[in-house]
């Protein structure tokens, strides 16, 4: 393997040297309005020229704590020190040959990895593809081959991705399927568990609720797969009621119907355990991986039951760059060190960290909802106050005060007034402070 020298690491401070955005900021987005299609927008309104652990720097030279982790991705830190020497040795020795065409061990590898890692002591396969809607396609395909049926069930808040399937998958209308239809047939929503607006529904009664509607309008005979995000993302990081996902597990056992955990977004380390299904002891039959999987890398993956994995004929699955060996070295870093630096560990110390602390704020704050989450996958959802009623603004005015001050906080919710907290799992506690005392005056603002 060839060797490549690391670059210096980022100090991990904040620091601001311009306004934000700053001016080379400014002509980039000037630049941009002239090429790039207006359909693709970015949180940020600066331009990144390096990153490292906790720390994004712009190109003014200002460095801002990134509580985003390019959307649960660099949750090993930007531009870790193994991903990227293993990133760069790949590179040297060939970046392409297509697993279909000439394979190659780093593919293997990876699949070993997964299957040792993923829920389960069951014999598993796996299939490697480019992101985390492919892996959600893919393990539709695997389910309808395997069961010889149709129908989808998914959740009502859910987020699968943006492709014509996972577009359908998906629940919120906008941005993510205004005018992009018809869509794909043959997935039905049933409602999920929200424990702030179910009125105290138990998981249980929760699970009860989506089961009749998908039996009552589906029929649980037709259904090959239910597909469900153990934590809503998207959706509003909701956490279900215990007892939700075993009770929606055991009816998919129960009738035949493949049981996918989508952990694109809640997989490797960032609730707390390696994968979410793990909080409440579930095995799911299929499981959609991508992002934390890569370590920055464009990778994705569907890991399983052997038995359903290979229902499928020879050549059904594949594409030209899936398990691309840059993305697999990059994979088997990133892997190596959730498990070497206990990476779980570190992201339930980040949520008993932050949730004290939000917690504290959300005494004096009558807009905070919910200080709710795991692990490193935490959220403030704000409402009115006195009132249910969600404030999308108010969840704007926060994100945009931090990163005001260089805190890069993301929102989320289908109603837009969730603020989440995504920080990559390495990031040292100082920083980690510091980027809440920005946060918590941003929230305690709206009480005054
Ligand atoms: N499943 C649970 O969270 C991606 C998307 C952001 P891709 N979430 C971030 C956006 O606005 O596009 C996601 C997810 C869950 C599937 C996906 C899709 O993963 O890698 O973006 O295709």
């Amino acid at each position: 393997m060839t060797t490549v020298s690391a670059p210096t690491p980022l100090d991990q401070h904040r620091r601001l040297v311009t306004a934000i955005p700053g001016p080379r900021s400014l002509e980039l987005t000037a630049r941009r309005a002239a090429v790039v299609a207006a359909g693709v927008s970015s949180t940020l309104p600066v331009y990144v020229a390096r990153a490292g652990g906790a720390i994004l720097q712009d190109v003014d030279g200002n460095q801002l704590v990134d509580l985003g982790s390019g959307i649960a991705v660099t949750s090993v830190g930007a531009s870790a020190p193994e991903v990227v020497a293993a990133v760069s040795a790949q590179v040297a020795d060939f970046t392409h040959t297509c697993f279909m065409v000439s394979p190659y061990e780093e593919y293997v590898q990876l699949c070993e990895v997964l299957a040792r890692l993923t829920p389960g002591t069951h014999e598993k396969r796996s299939v490697l593809v480019n992101s985390g809607a492919e892996a959600v396609e893919n393990a539709v395909k695997i389910a309808r081959r395997a069961t010889g049926r149709d129908a989808i069930v998914v959740l009502d808040h859910a987020y699968h991705g943006r492709t014509n399937l996972t577009m359908a998958m998906t629940a919120r209308a906008m941005p993510y399927k205004t005018g992009f239809g018809p869509f794909a047939g043959e997935v039905y929503r049933v409602p999920a568990s929200y424990p702030l607006r179910d009125g105290g529904l138990t998981g249980e009664q929760a699970a009860a609720r989506a089961i009749d509607v998908a039996q009552r309008q589906v029929g649980a005979d037709r259904i090959a797969a239910i597909v469900v995000e153990p934590i809503l993302g998207e959706g509003g990081f909701v956490v279900p009621a215990a007892g939700f996902l075993p009770a929606l597990a055991a009816w998919a056992r129960d009738n035949g119907i493949v049981f996918v955990a989508d952990e694109v977004q809640t997989g490797f380390a960032r609730t707390g355990a390696l994968f979410a299904c793990e909080h409440e002891g579930v095995v799911p039959d299929l499981v959609a991986l991508a992002k934390g999987i890569g370590g920055g890398l464009p990778l994705g993956a569907v890991t399983g039951r052997a038995d359903l994995m290979d229902a499928v004929h020879a050549g059904g699955l594949g594409g030209t760059y899936g398990g691309n060996p840059v993305a697999c070295a990059a994979a088997l870093a990133a892997t190596a060190l959730y498990e070497r630096d206990d990476l779980a560990g570190a992201a339930r110390a980040i949520e008993s960290r932050v949730k004290a602390r939000l917690q504290a704020v959300a005494a004096d704050v009558p807009a905070i909802a919910e200080v709710r989450g795991r692990g490193a996958m935490l959220a403030v959802e704000l409402v009115r106050p006195g009132t249910l009623e969600p404030d999308k603004e108010a969840a704007a005015t926060v994100a945009r005060t931090c990163l005001a001050a260089g805190v890069l906080v993301l929102t989320c919710g289908t109603w837009g007034n969730v603020v989440r907290l995504l920080p990559p799992l390495v990031i040292e506690q100082e920083l980690l402070d510091d980027a809440l005392d920005v946060l918590e005056q941003a929230l305690r603002a709206l009480a005054a």
